[in-house]
């Protein structure tokens, strides 16, 4: 029989699942030989790592699979509401020790593994990470699934399966490298193919009335979506949930055998190439016009694939008699930001030109049953795709998008009466999905004296689309362009694009619109949409975002995690972390500190040898270890941070070597991220941070009391080895513009201290954990535009700290790279545009004093060490556990479901 001591901890820091009986291992162990044999994706003659990877995650996947059968059939057979996932990233990293984890097998793969001569985590590492995402939004998705799973919720994801995730990033001598990685090449031991479970999806065409009274769109370029399924296991639950991912193919039909014996080989290929293209790649540079048109395919094929596949299951589980009606109580899909907004006319068009239902009928079903998620208030990130553009692509959805145009006019005007035409005219401008676009006419008609550029032009309004092609389409939108710039030289203003705004239409379409983050939900009720807020207060909401708190502390931090689990007596904190509280009683205990602080320093260490590998720096596991860590973004203000670091240096260098050792502590600065192929600005910023850490750390007047690294390709993997080893971590936007954050919950979990402002949630994470365990500084959200201001007119003094940072960047110091750019961006400079726009000369003074307060409170280790009990004790609100509870109750109206 199993012998499983449960929930008592091992010597090597394992609990209960690290014991395993010898039996359980040795199935495995045969198990896995088995794949190896049987399952061939390498040559016989070796058993070697990557082999060992394959055949391992093959046994896992078995048992994988067992599961996700078993929720599958029994959801089916209850047909309760389910809810849908619809996001255009998932950042879901590695799967083996996760799944082990959740399986409570890790003592005995790692013990089977070991009788094979090998080991669990060498193993692990030749995983490579499923990177569909960009970051946090994308991240978020994958918390969100294991959530889902974890709390045996009806629930899938949809998204797309992209040949190459995100690009892997090279640090050269000139910054950042971009270099495509082909995640798939070896194979995908996670995914099932389901040839059985495909969709055409139509793009570019017609629409004609037919005589039924039905609109038809006739498609111009067919393809077909086929289904790819990950299974998602919950942690200690058979609950196995799905992760459904489309890939693009061309219709069998469409390989033109005859042209290709007539030699005709690539344009043989076309349909093919054509369709696969459109799963290439995670966010295709959308520059050119071909880029846009490629996006908005990805994101057409996610919204009509994964609708065409919840309408059959739906229609299935009625048994073929479907009420039409129900629908919304069967059936929830929450949108991850405005990428798939497309499904809003999507599910009116399958409802009203396949199901023949009435606008309103569909209309009401849609409503309920889709619900909108908003990540950003940076209004240059507000998805805006030209009308004419989406016209071409996919003409009915237009037709559609112009009816839920007409009908949010009608709710504008009756919300604000005529009698004020001139504030009609703002709310309409304002809130309209359709900008610079014309009035319809009925509507028109109801300004007393229509002025000339609302005035109606009918013959434009009631123009049915033209069939078009794909390359007609994109010759003509091409040629549009060149038009367009001719007309300028000719006309002195030209008429703006008519564009459409996929916000508005998804708060228009959804049922509930919600932020992530407390403070991030009032700038969208107060700011953002506020015009729509005091039409449907009703429909805002706030999920304050959430980690898994498997993966970002039970499984990364194993040693922590035990430590936890003795102290509070139960390994049960996984799933009910509320129980971290209960560390705050054990904050000063002196036993507990010695644990804890042993913890955080094998992490160090284990840090210390990957960044020597990664970067060839030798850094000291005594330092501080201060990490910032997310994508480049100016908003994010590396730039603040480094230039701390500089600031921080000059003060070194002008004292004795005696003074420096009595006036700072040591710290490893560690840096890491992306930063988006073409933002040129952020990839100045990566070239400025290796610049410096070249030269500070081959200073020897600094030696171990300074060292500045930038980790390469910044990803969940390094994310896992980095969190549980960071000291002090840095979440210092400019207050107002971080929707949440997400890391920062899991460098608070972590038992680390962050330094931050009052931004996204920051603000909630200060308040659970104590000010006096949060290092505050800077401007507050309100009073950003006004500093702005000010600076606009002339009226910042900037203090001389940071006119002395500049200026020494400037000097040289750095090397030969020219800083004129960066520098200049934060000075108001008539060339650089922005004339610090993120206010990094504001927050700048603040900023350097608060790192002395860091200074002060590292150098009484006793404080320190309670300070980042009390951090993983106040982390508890941040599980995605807690937030996913949220949504199933207050927007998707969904229960637990477990199987029997
Ligand atoms: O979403 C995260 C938040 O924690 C972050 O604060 C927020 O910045 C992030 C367009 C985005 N917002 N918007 C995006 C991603 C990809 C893309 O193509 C926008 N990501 C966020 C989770 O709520």
């Amino acid at each position: 029989p199993k012998q499983k001591l449960k929930d008592t901890v091992t010597e090597e820091g394992g609990t209960d699942d690290l014991i395993s009986s010898t039996h359980e291992a040795a199935s495995i162990a045969s198990h896995i030989k088995y794949h190896a044999e049987f399952t061939p994706l390498y040559s016989p003659e070796r058993f070697e790592l990557p082999k060992a990877f394959f055949a391992t995650a093959q046994s896992v996947r078995d048992a994988l699979i067992i599961n996700w059968n078993a929720t599958y059939e029994y959801h089916e057979m209850m047909n309760v509401k389910q809810a849908y996932y619809l996001s255009m990233e998932f950042l879901q990293g590695r799967a083996l020790l996760n799944a082990i984890g959740n399986l409570e097998l890790t003592g005995a793969y790692s013990e089977a593994l070991r009788n094979l001569g090998l080991n669990l985590e060498s193993v692990a590492c030749q995983e490579p990470d499923a990177a569909l995402g960009n970051g946090g939004l994308g991240r978020l998705a994958s918390c969100f699934l294991d959530s889902l799973a974890t709390l045996n919720y009806p629930a899938w994801g949809y998204g797309l399966r992209y040949k190459y995730g995100i690009f892997k990033q090279k640090i050269t001598r000139n910054g950042q490298e971009e270099v495509a990685e082909n995640w798939l090449e070896m194979g995908n031991p996670w995914e099932i193919t389901r040839n059985d479970v495909s969709y055409p999806v139509k793009f570019y065409g017609k629409v004609v009335g037919g005589s039924d009274g039905r609109r038809h769109w006739i498609g111009g370029e067919d393809i077909k979506a086929v289904a790819y399924d990950v299974p998602i296991p919950g942690y200690k639950t058979k609950t196995t949930i799905n992760l459904r991912l489309w890939s693009t193919k061309a219709p069998s039909e469409d390989f033109d055998l005859h042209a290709f014996n007539a030699g005709e080989h690539t344009k043989a290929c076309e349909g093919q190439a054509n369709a696969e293209k459109i799963c290439y790649v995670l966010y295709p540079g959308d520059e050119s016009v071909e880029g846009k048109i490629l996006r908005l395919k990805q994101q057409y094929t996610l919204c009509s694939a994964s609708l065409q596949d919840i309408i059959a299951r739906f229609e299935r589980r009625s048994g073929g008699h479907a009420n039409w009606k129900d629908f919304p109580q069967k059936v929830a899909v929450q949108m991850n930001d405005t990428h798939p907004t497309l499904c809003i006319p999507e599910l009116m068009r399958i409802l009203i030109d396949l199901k023949g239902m009435s606008w309103k009928e569909a209309w009401d079903i849609t409503q309920s049953t889709v619900a909108y998620t908003n990540h950003t208030v940076l209004p240059e990130a507000l998805e805006k795709w030209s009308l004419e553009l989406m016209q071409k692509l996919l003409p009915r959805h237009v037709e559609i998008i112009e009816m839920v145009d007409e009908q949010l006019i009608c709710s504008i005007i009756s919300e604000h009466g005529t009698s004020d035409p001139d504030l009609l005219e703002k709310k309409l401008n304002a809130m309209r999905i359709l900008e610079n676009f014309d009035l319809p006419a009925s509507i028109a008609d109801i300004f007393v004296k229509p002025k000339a550029d609302t005035a109606v032009d009918l013959s434009e309004e009631l123009e049915v689309p033209d069939e078009a092609t794909a390359a007609d389409a994109e010759d003509e939108l091409e040629e549009n362009d060149t038009q367009k710039k001719e007309e300028v030289d000719q006309e002195p203003v030209p008429k703006p694009p008519k564009m459409v705004r996929m916000a508005n239409l998804c708060v228009a379409g959804g049922h509930a619109v919600n932020g992530v983050a407390e403070i991030h939900s009032e700038i969208v009720k107060d700011e953002v949409f506020n015009d729509f807020y005091k039409l449907w207060p009703e429909k805002f909401q706030n999920k304050t975002n959430g980690v898994t708190p498997r993966r970002w502390i039970r499984f990364c931090n194993p040693h922590l995690s035990n430590i936890i689990t003795k102290w509070i007596g139960t390994g049960n904190w996984v799933q009910d972390t509320e129980k971290l509280a209960e560390l705050r009683k054990f904050a000063d205990n002196e036993d507990l500190q010695d644990e804890w602080k042993a913890a955080k320093r094998s992490n160090k260490i284990k840090l210390v040898s990957f960044l020597k590998e990664k970067t060839g720096y030798s850094v000291s596991p005594d330092a501080m270890f201060d990490i910032q860590v997310k994508r480049i973004h100016e908003y994010k203000r590396q730039l603040l941070n480094i230039l701390g670091v500089v600031y921080r240096y000059k003060k070194m260098k002008e004292i004795s070597a005696v003074e420096r050792k009595a006036k700072f502590v040591p710290r490893v600065c560690i840096f890491g991220g992306k930063a988006f192929a073409t933002y040129v600005q952020a990839k100045r910023i990566v070239k400025f941070i290796t610049d410096v850490g070249a030269k500070i750390n081959h200073d020897s007047d600094i030696g171990d009391l300074l060292k500045v690294v930038f980790v390469p390709d910044y990803n969940v993997s390094v994310a896992e080895l980095l969190i549980p080893a960071s000291e002090l971590s840095q979440h210092i936007s400019t207050a107002g513009m971080e929707a949440s954050g997400t890391s920062n919950m899991k460098f608070a979990m972590n038992g680390c201290i962050l330094i931050g402002t009052l931004d996204g949630a920051n603000v909630e994470i200060r308040e659970e954990v104590g000010e006096d365990n949060f290092f505050l500084f800077g401007a507050k959200a309100p009073e950003i535009v006004g500093l702005r201001q000010e600076r606009a007119e002339g009226k910042f003094v900037p203090d001389a700290r940071f006119e002395e940072v500049k200026e020494f960047v400037r000097s040289g110091v750095f090397g030969p790279y020219n800083y004129d750019a960066l520098m200049g961006s934060l000075e108001g400079n008539e060339g650089y545009g922005r004339a610090d726009y993120f206010l990094v000369g504001k927050d700048f003074p603040d900023y350097i004093e608060c790192q002395e307060k860091v200074d002060d409170a590292y150098r009484d280790q006793k404080r320190w060490t309670r300070m980042s009990i009390l951090n993983t004790a106040g982390s508890y609100k941040f599980s995605s556990d807690r937030t996913i509870h949220e949504y199933a109750r207050e927007i998707w109206n969904i229960e637990p479901l477990e199987l029997p």
